[in-house]
């Protein structure tokens, strides 16, 4: 079972690499990987075992936080009208992208920085993704608003990149260009 010991910290390298594509079809081991990812987020989002195991929410996890370097994403929350995003993601990748941008009003976190980081992260606000899902099918998803910022977070840990590399550093709280803010 995953537990926050098992998560890297800002500073780890595993967390500032471009993560490995994963050759298809994935291993038995990757498969048990990606589902134990999913397991965490859903533990994470359970009061009770939340409480148990000390973990704190998250509705992401990336490899590369575990200190694995490739390309597998796990993605469990229900948006704002109650539907469900459920993945378990192998080499995602951004299609296409608008031009337009979005960002969280309350910024965001990380499960692998342990401290509050002040400002707005500037987003896409409609993305286009195609990956491999945990059963080797390929699929393809259309996200908007608070769904796309997730997948775009989770993304970028497989690049190297931090929330925080996003936030103007002059004026973190700028409002980006072209941009809707999400609540
Ligand atoms: O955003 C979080 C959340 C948790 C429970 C309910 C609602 C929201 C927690 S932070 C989080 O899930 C990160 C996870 C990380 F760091 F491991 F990738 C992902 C995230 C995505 C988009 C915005 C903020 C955080
Ligand atoms: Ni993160």
């Amino acid at each position: 079972m995953i537990t926050m010991k098992d998560i890297v910290r800002e500073g780890h390298p595993s967390l500032e690499k471009k993560a490995a594509e994963v050759s298809l079809p994935i291993s038995d081991e990757e498969r048990t990987l990606l589902k134990d990812m999913l397991e965490f987020l859903m533990n994470s989002q359970d009061e009770e075992k939340a409480h148990i195991y000390q973990l704190r929410a998250g509705v992401g996890i990336a490899a590369p936080q575990l200190g694995i370097e490739k390309r597998l994403i796990a993605i469990h929350f229900e948006d704002f009208n109650g539907k469900l995003y459920s993945y378990g993601l192998v080499n995602p990748r951004i299609m296409s992208h608008s031009v337009e941008k979005s960002y969280l009003s309350s910024g965001e976190g990380c499960l692998s920085v342990d401290r509050p980081v002040e400002g707005y992260v500037p987003r896409h606000a409609r993305i286009t993704i195609k990956a491999t899902d945990i059963d080797g099918n390929p699929i393809k998803l259309r996200l908007k608003g608070y769904p796309a910022i997730v997948f775009q977070h989770e993304i970028d840990h497989l690049n190297g990149i931090m929330f925080y590399d996003h936030i103007n550093k002059d004026h973190p709280y700028a409002i980006p260009d072209n941009s809707t803010p999400i609540e």
